[in-house]
């Protein structure tokens, strides 16, 4: 490791019950939780969505996934079966449902009420799940806030006994973080706990992972990723006995990409797989440009699967995917933009040159594979069990994507590059996220620039929740001006931000949010201040919205103006923090003057 590794007991807790009972006791579990019927599984006559994926597959078909998620249990039955029967009368198959649980569903049961809410949807008995799996014959898929977070057990046992046989999302278990919650030892425990409970099932239960929701969207080298999901195999069907099955697409945009990785994941496992998620972050555009991203995207996915068909659907996103939830039409015209296209991809997919696909497969496969095998050699090395999965899972969220990378990662050591160590395979997002950074600060006029340079700044940088492109780009952007960067991390709770901002005399707060909280967020981060008698200027940056407390729609609403009022700086972009940090650079001259 380059970095002093990082101790066994640093690492592991010794009150972490061993994986083997954790297991023992979710196995028990199945005595009463076990997998039920529903619409799906009885239309389509099979006893698991596995079988389903395997017979389409075997009949070429280009599966279809659609996200869906509203506040209310209601809205989303009545959507979820809109969207099945409008697209069924245009002769548009939507195989299954992503359903877009709120974040507040990570909590165990008894922390739910009264909790604090984002966009998605609330589920609180196993009932409510059966409602969703029974409003149309169509899979649902379980995915964000289920495994991986502290209501994972309750989570599992409802999706189980509501039929559904595709449970996530393991991504998450890495990355996530609920706020308020810091006890990842019982998310741990409550995540293996689940599995167990999944792997004792009569039915195959797929458990879905989103690498992009997991270290994927933070590791430099994609070959990391590709390794990751060799680690994870080794954890849910080496160590566990259920099957993992993985999702990737957020991060990946060139269809070089998105078909070299989708061939590389088909030559490491032969689990079908749940969906290829949309290329979400090139959604930069108006809904006519992101057309144009849909379908770029859209048509590799047709070409990878017409070539081996792994049981991924496609998942067409609506382009207004970047300005809010999408809402029931938007939904309905992405799938049917998908089905049309998926029949004219086919019919050009012996255009398609697979040999610069195949080496770049290659290259991910290679790298995936060293990396794995150094990163479970190295966690022995360091005294971790890695035939224990609780450990090994804690283990792995505790060191992080970037010690991971920098000690594991298949390429050579490399103190210039992102991760520590040179890529097999540069992920876009960081090509995408030193050009952006070097543009934003290329862009301040040289006097502004001086005058910034000259005043020794600091900047205390953090993100609301799991979004960290943002953070990451406005961290990059300030360390080319001489801007010297506090990292307070993501998914920080306010005080904690205000806390580490005060101790390491920031003379700026800089906030990137995402999840529709950005009023809330910015106004505790106010009062705390005030509370500690400080008075730091404030920027905020990202999806500036937030769902109202007194509405049905469940849509977030812009609240830029509100958070203005607040004293906060609402910033649309870097621009606005530069011109914050100018004018106190400006100040602080004239007082040295
Ligand atoms: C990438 C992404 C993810 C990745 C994040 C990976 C990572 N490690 O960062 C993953 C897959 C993990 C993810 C998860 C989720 N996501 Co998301 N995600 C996105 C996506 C596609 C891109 C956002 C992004 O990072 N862009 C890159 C940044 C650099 O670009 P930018 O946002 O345009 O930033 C510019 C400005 O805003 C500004 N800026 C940004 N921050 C700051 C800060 C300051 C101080 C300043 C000055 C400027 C500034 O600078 C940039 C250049 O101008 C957006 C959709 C979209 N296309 O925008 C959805 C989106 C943001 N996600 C969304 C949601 C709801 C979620 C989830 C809750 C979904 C779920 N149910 O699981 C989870 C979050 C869970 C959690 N625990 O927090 C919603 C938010 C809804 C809303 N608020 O209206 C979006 C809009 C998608 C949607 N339409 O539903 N997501």
């Amino acid at each position: 490791m380059t970095a002093p590794p990082p101790s066994r007991d640093e690492l592991i807790p010794p009150d972490l019950r061993p994986g083997r009972e954790l297991l023992e006791e979710g196995r028990r579990l199945a005595r009463d939780w076990s997998v039920g019927r529903n619409a799906f599984l009885d239309e389509k006559g099979v006893a698991c969505e596995a079988d389903y994926k395997r017979r389409m597959a075997g009949e070429g078909r280009i599966m279809q996934h659609a996200h869906i998620g509203f506040r209310s249990v209601e809205r989303t039955v009545t959507a979820i079966a809109e969207v099945h029967e409008t697209c069924a009368k245009r002769g548009v198959g939507v195989d299954r449902f992503g359903i877009t649980l709120d974040w507040s569903m990570g909590y165990p049961p008894e922390m739910r009420k009264g909790s604090r809410r984002g966009t998605g949807i609330v589920l609180d008995a196993p009932e409510d799940f059966a409602r969703i799996t029974n409003a149309a014959p169509a899979a649902a898929h379980f995915g964000d806030f289920m495994l991986g977070l502290p209501g994972a057990l309750a989570n599992a046992k409802g999706a189980i006994a509501a039929g559904a046989t595709a449970i996530g999302n393991l991504g998450q278990y890495f990355t996530f973080r609920m706020p308020d919650w810091d006890d990842d030892v019982a998310t741990t425990e409550a995540t293996v706990t689940a599995l167990g409970l999944i792997a004792a099932q009569p039915v195959e239960i797929l458990v879905h992972s989103n690498l992009d929701d997991g270290f994927a969207g933070l590791f430099a080298d994609m070959a990391s990723a590709l390794g990751m999901v060799i680690v994870e195999k080794h954890i849910v069907e080496t160590l566990i006995g259920a099957r993992a099955s993985h999702c990737f697409g957020h991060h990946y945009t060139a269809p070089r990409v998105r078909m070299a990785f989708h061939r590389a994941l088909t030559q490491v496992s032969d689990t079908p797989g749940t969906m290829m998620f949309g290329n979400t972050v090139s959604y930069k555009s108006t809904p006519a440009g992101n057309y144009a991203s849909l379908a770029s995207y859209l048509q590799a996915d047709v070409w990878a699967l017409a070539r081996l068909n792994s049981g991924h659907a496609v998942n067409p996103v609506p382009v207004t995917e970047n300005e809010r939830i999408p809402d029931i039409d938007e939904i309905i015209d992405a799938q049917t933009f998908a089905a049309r296209l998926a029949e004219h991809a086919l019919a050009s997919r012996d255009l398609v040159d697979l040999a610069p696909v195949d080496e770049m497969a290659g290259r991910l496969v290679e790298g995936g594979r060293l990396f794995a095998s150094r990163l479970l050699a190295g966690l022995q090395e360091i005294g971790i069990d890695t035939s224990d999965a609780a450990e090994l899972m804690l283990a792995l969220r505790r060191i992080g994507p970037k010690r991971l990378e920098a000690a594991f990662g298949a390429g050579a050591p490399d103190p210039a590059a992102w991760s520590g160590r040179s890529s097999v395979a540069l992920a876009e997002w960081v090509e995408e996220l030193e050009h952006e950074a070097r543009r934003w600060a290329d862009a301040v006029p040289d006097l502004a620039r001086l005058a910034i340079s000259r005043s020794r700044l600091k900047v205390c940088v953090a993100s609301s929740d799991v979004h960290e492109h943002g953070r990451n780009l406005i961290a990059r952007t300030l360390s080319h001006l001489d801007v010297e960067v506090v990292d307070a991390g993501t998914s920080v709770d306010a005080d904690d931000l205000v806390a580490v901002a005060l101790d390491s005399g920031a003379d700026v707060i800089a906030i990137s949010t995402y999840n529709g909280i950005a009023l809330r967020y910015a106004g505790e981060v106010k009062q705390t201040l005030a509370r500690a008698g400080q008075r730091l200027p404030v920027c905020i940056g990202g999806r500036l919205n937030q769902v109202p407390d007194d509405t049905n729609s469940g849509l977030p609403v812009d609240v830029t103006a509100d958070i203005e009022k607040l004293g906060v700086v609402p910033c649309a972009t870097p621009a606005a923090l530069v011109d914050v940090l100018s004018s106190l650079a400006a100040r602080l001259a004239e007082r040295s003057s």
